[in-house]
């Protein structure tokens, strides 16, 4: 259906005229990547073709912000903040037509058509990982409450020692110090003494893991002998990856220049992976 659709908007474009000379154009997006710039305010996504010098671009002027959760985000074109433009040039061009603050002089506009209705959507997939060694299905299981589920918390149970430090060698066999089933990467008392592990941090540098009492050589978290609290109402900094991918589609966009209107059922601008590549940091507040 597509493959028709977009031979349909070929032919129509064969057949336009300006100023008497026939447009010659592709239409012919598909190898095309789709490219973005801009952001909260001024969003701009786009595919080039530079086989036959021509552009396709929608402009969003929204306050949303788009990439930072998986959502679906549904415009009205209004031919102002929101609109699809066709554009054919007089040489190839590149990304920073579109990404430039100063719009580039060249090079020049031949052929333009504007889209001024129709709806565009913007899908967006966001995927959050901490990479701490722990395969989490549930996406909504949040042990220790602090608002970030266990999937991406790179300290699960809250206890200020990173889950990837609890684990143990194995894994799929995590480490149970005090043998009361509960994982050490979800028992926030690890060593079974009734002093929160979170607590057990003589110093107060948020990190149990550099306060061991000689003559033991292992940290008094882990050691059931040493009891000393000291209370930390306070969480560690915790990181994790997000990256986003968008799917960007126009539907029922009529363009229009000065000699004609086209109608185009469905504009497929296609999808980008890793719209946003970046490590997040945040420290959760207590509560
Ligand atoms: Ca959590
Ligand atoms: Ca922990
Ligand atoms: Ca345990
Ligand atoms: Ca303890």
């Amino acid at each position: 259906m597509k493959k028709l659709l977009t031979l349909l908007f070929v032919s129509s474009l064969f057949l336009a005229c300006n100023d008497g000379d026939i447009i010659i154009t592709s239409f012919d997006f598909e190898d095309s990547d789709l490219e973005n710039c801009g952001e909260i305010g001024n969003y701009v996504f786009f595919k080039i073709n530079n086989n036959a010098q021509e552009s396709i671009s929608l402009k969003l002027n929204t306050t949303d912000s788009l990439f930072w959760k998986t959502k679906t985000n549904t415009y009205t074109l209004d031919g102002t903040t929101k609109f699809v433009n066709y554009r054919k040039y007089d040489a190839d061009l590149t990304s920073a037509y579109f990404c430039n603050s100063v719009p580039p002089i060249a090079p020049l506009v031949t052929v333009e058509y504007l889209g001024t209705s129709g709806t565009a959507t913007i899908i967006t997939t966001v995927t959050r990982e901490d990479n701490d060694g722990v395969e989490e299905t549930n996406l909504t299981l949040d042990t220790d409450g602090d608002g970030i589920p266990n999937y991406y918390d790179d300290d699960d149970d809250g206890d200020n020692i990173p889950t990837a430090a609890e684990l143990g060698d194995d894994p799929t066999n995590p480490k149970d110090t005090d043998g009361d089933s509960i994982p050490d990467y979800l028992d926030e008392d690890d060593d079974n003494d009734l002093i929160l592990t979170r607590n057990e941090d003589l110093n107060g540098n948020l990190n149990p893991l550099d306060d061991v009492t000689a003559p033991s050589e292992i940290p008094n978290y882990l050691n059931p002998d040493v009891t000393t609290e000291t209370v930390i109402n306070e969480y560690r900094s915790h990181t994790y990856d997000l990256s986003s991918d968008i799917i960007v589609q126009v539907l029922n966009v009529v363009l229009i220049n000065s000699e004609e209107q086209i109608n185009q059922e469905v504009l497929d601008f296609g999808d980008k992976t890793d719209v946003l590549n970046t490590t997040v940091t945040k420290t959760p507040v207590f509560q």
